[in-house]
């Protein structure tokens, strides 16, 4: 009996002691702090903030955690640093909404960034490394954007949602962090993952787990070479994974107790698995036969290379994506809206081998209706691209031969009978038309472009569609 009250006695004594000690952590934490302040005044006055309006500018380096108490405010590091000394939280921000904090490089803290019981607040092209537990922790919060930040070299996880809902993390790189690098966990519902390139974390690259987090979308990620897992889900269901890819994770997805859908149907797709090994008999760059996770985990449309999305700018207040799905390496993407409006780019591969890409186009981008069409210029080449369509978008798929060069792909809309290309129906295109004309598909002098009805038979119909569109421009 002594010894149990002795025990009883020494834990009281240390739970006291702790106690007393969080309070002064808490005390020292509050001294040190800086608060830019609900009347928007910052404290202490002496800090390397100058404020202009609603937007609060670094001067120089800071090393105190910054207290966030007024909402509707930016707060810019102007590249400067937030440096702490291995505890609290960088920025703070507790029951506050609508701020933006940007080009801060925030390092050694517990936290980074810490957003509690808030919401409508961005975290944009801020730099994170060395913050020990969480360099981005959003709890109890909704409708918060992270995006464009780099998240990497923490000691801890790159970004953290608990019990946060609707809120968007994109286009960061998070890489080489010593925990999970997304996680999503604790009751998190509606919140998109999108764009982010996840490398190299030592914990899983994302991660949906801890009590049950549902209707998730990740999209468009890259996820690769974890030395654990790519993607690790546990007791969450009900999530929806596309478009991302996943490679040469020594476990591309480690899922338990958990169904979610990984693909968003046909043709749009599924991701792509650089441990799939299935084939593509049909030309649609899509995958065969399934990639199977578990018995209720299926990829239904793997994608027969990487998923690379790019800007095609903002028209009418819309912000519009092209999708290139290739086993090239593609770049130089550009769309250009004038008078033939086209999207180019340029792809490269082993020399010998096929290329093959499948371009998604969204139908309010760009589209082709009758009597126009897609006109795909392989260096130059005329080709015609297999076509699939759902709602929403025009697919287009295409192969070519890598070679020592670059391959320009160019992809326009073009009216029928434009045989040469310039965007007009007249006298060259006659002549290349009477040139081909009565030939059948395999025989010399079949001209695929010139086949307008595409039946195999260049004749009466085709001439008829010739001549109505005869004089016509694009
Ligand atoms: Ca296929
Ligand atoms: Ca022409
Ligand atoms: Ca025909």
């Amino acid at each position: 009996m002594e010894r149990k009250a002795a025990l009883v006695l020494t834990l009281a004594l240390m739970f006291i002691d702790l106690l007393t000690l969080s309070l002064n952590i808490q005390q020292v934490e509050a001294e040190g702090a800086i608060y830019i302040k609900s009347d928007g005044s910052i404290n202490p006055s002496t800090t390397p903030i100058q404020r202009e309006g609603s937007i609060y500018t670094f001067t120089d380096n800071i090393y105190e955690t910054i207290v966030v108490q007024k909402a509707n405010v930016i707060i810019d590091g102007n590249g400067y640093m937030l440096q702490g000394a291995g505890s609290n939280n960088g920025f703070d921000l507790v029951n506050i909404n609508n701020v933006t904090i940007r080009k801060t490089r925030i390092k050694g803290f517990d936290y980074g960034i810490r957003i509690y019981k808030s919401s409508g607040n961005t975290v944009s092209g801020n730099i994170l490394t060395e913050n020990n537990l969480r360099a981005i922790f959003v709890s109890n919060s909704s409708d918060n954007i992270i995006s464009r930040n780099q998240i990497v070299n923490n000691v801890g996880e790159g970004t953290f949602l608990w019990l946060t809902n609707n809120t968007v993390v994109a286009s960061n790189n998070v890489s080489n962090n010593g925990e999970d690098g997304i996680s999503i966990g604790y009751s998190s519902f509606y919140n998109t993952i999108v764009n982010n390139t996840v490398s190299n974390n030592n914990g899983a690259g994302v991660s949906l787990g801890f009590e049950i987090s549902t209707s998730n979308v990740i999209m468009g990620n890259t996820v690769s070479n974890h030395y654990w897992t790519g993607i690790f889900v546990e007791s969450s269901s009900g999530n929806t994974f596309y478009h991302n890819n996943l490679l040469h994770n020594t476990n591309q997805i480690v899922t338990i107790e958990a169904t979610n859908t990984w693909d968003n149907g046909y043709p749009s797709s599924g991701n792509y698995w650089s441990d799939y090994t299935g084939t593509d008999a049909n030309g649609d760059g899509i995958g065969d036969t399934q990639y199977t996770i578990d018995a209720t985990n299926i990829d239904r449309y793997p994608l027969m290379g990487p998923f690379n999305t790019f800007d095609a700018g903002t028209w009418n207040g819309v912000a519009y994506h092209v999708d290139v799905v290739s086993n090239s390496t593609v770049s130089a993407f550009a769309f250009n809206p004038e008078r033939t409006p086209e999207i180019s780019f340029n792809a490269t591969g082993s020399l010998g081998t096929t290329g093959f890409c499948r371009v998604s186009i969204p139908k309010q981008l760009l589209k082709a209706d009758y009597p126009k069409r897609w006109l795909v210029l392989v260096s130059g080449r005329m080709t015609i691209p297999t076509i699939l369509e759902d709602a929403n978008y025009t697919y287009l798929y295409l192969t070519y031969n890598h070679s020592t060069k670059t391959t320009q792909i160019i992809i326009q809309i073009s009216i029928l009978g434009d045989l040469d290309g310039d965007g007009y129906v007249g006298p060259i295109d006659l002549n290349i038309f009477a040139a081909n004309y009565g030939k059948r598909k395999g025989q010399t002098g079949y001209n695929p472009l010139a086949d307008l009805d595409m039946d195999g038979y260049i004749g009466p119909i085709d001439l008829n569609i010739f001549a109505a569109n005869y004089g016509k421009t694009i």
